[in-house]
């Protein structure tokens, strides 16, 4: 099995990076309210990228508001201690009138608007002006005032540091040091994905120096498993099967195994870097049924391009780790036509 080399990280396009990063400055200082919203359940890089921003911006003397799709998962609650960031849900009408009102909105860690679910459609109608800030192969979607996107960045709290590097890094105070190390962190799995290059421990270097603890934040984020969720994982664990030689694993979680063990799809985090960690393991889905969809994760090594088998069901990601949504089905018979569909996509 062929790894990618984890070559010098150079930043995709300087020269444009530069030039958005200075049109971002200009629309930050032009406009008055500031929103930063992110994905629907947001990880690490999501809420740390989204915190990062904030402080920058209360920096600049604004007064961002965050308001994001879904509650921040329990083993992130810690970074937002001042509970700063808005559930859409909680109070929907005033966070439409935010939206709607706003001059400015950041989507962080996506470029697709259908990725905030709900929010997605005030957003398209805000008169908001709308930037991008993301490591996310690219959409089609072309709203955007600004986009700031590297896809070589293992995080999008990575994008944040060198954007704050091009102003003074001294932007970078302990507690923004301390959200984009819990981005970088989390996004490269403890620094473990394709992704990590010698860059990414200088700039976590950088970080730690600057007030990020390390394992502190490791022990907030991990170190933290409710036992029913233990539970959860040995039913998951047992209802692993392997295909084609034991290079494919796939694993299921479903609606009575969430009832029985008291869990929801937070508790599922993780299992699909657990699955990947099988020896001979070249491929692994986890698919999860949901009340009224099922929630695919894939994950592959490699020059297994993953991505490009999510696409075959509406879904996308990176090369080596992607998911899908799909209408609500049994899911051992949508199983069965993951693995057939494998089989085919494997032999091109
Ligand atoms: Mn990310």
């Amino acid at each position: 099995m062929k790894y990618f080399k984890a070559g010098q990280y150079k930043l995709i396009n300087p020269g444009k990076f530069k030039k958005n990063s200075k049109r971002i400055i200009n629309l930050i200082s032009e406009s008055k309210k500031i929103i930063l919203t992110t994905h629907i359940n947001p990880d690490g890089d999501a809420l740390g990228s989204e915190l990062a921003f904030y402080d920058y911006l209360k920096q600049m003397g604004k007064k961002p508001v965050i308001i994001n799709h879904s509650p921040t998962p329990d083993n992130f609650k810690f970074l937002d201690r001042k509970k700063i960031i808005r559930f859409y849900h909680r109070d929907r009408e005033e966070n439409n009138r935010l939206l709607k009102n706003a001059d400015l909105i950041f989507i962080l860690d996506t470029n697709q608007y259908s990725r905030t679910k709900c929010m997605a459609d005030p957003i398209r109608k805000s008169q908001a002006k709308k930037i991008c800030i993301d490591h996310h192969l690219g959409s089609n979607e072309n709203h955007y005032e600004v986009i700031l996107s590297d896809t070589n960045s293992p995080a999008t709290s990575s994008i944040l540091y060198e954007y704050f590097k091009l102003q003074n890094l001294n932007i970078i105070n302990r507690k923004i040091a301390t959200y984009l190390y819990a981005g970088i962190m989390t996004d490269t799995g403890s620094f473990r994905y394709p992704r990590t290059t010698e860059k990414t421990f200088s700039v976590c270097a950088d970080l730690v120096k600057r007030g990020a603890d390390p394992v502190w934040l490791y022990d907030e984020i991990y170190n933290n498993l409710n036992p029913e969720k233990i539970k959860l994982f040995g039913k998951f664990v047992t209802s692993i099967t392997y295909h084609f030689g034991g290079k494919l694993a796939v694993g299921v979680v479903t609606l009575q195994d969430f009832k029985d063990y008291h869990s929801d799809v937070q508790d599922v985090e993780g299992f699909s870097t657990f699955i990947m960690s099988i020896g001979g393991v070249e491929a692994g889905f986890v698919i999860v049924e949901l009340k009224d969809s099922l929630k695919c994760s894939f994950r592959s090594k490699g020059n297994i391009n993953i991505k490009a088998f999510a696409n075959l069901f509406n879904g996308g990601g990176h090369k080596n780790a992607a998911g899908a949504s799909l209408p609500h089905q049994n899911p051992f018979e949508f199983k069965k036509r993951l693995i057939s569909e494998y089989k085919k996509f494997y032999k091109k």
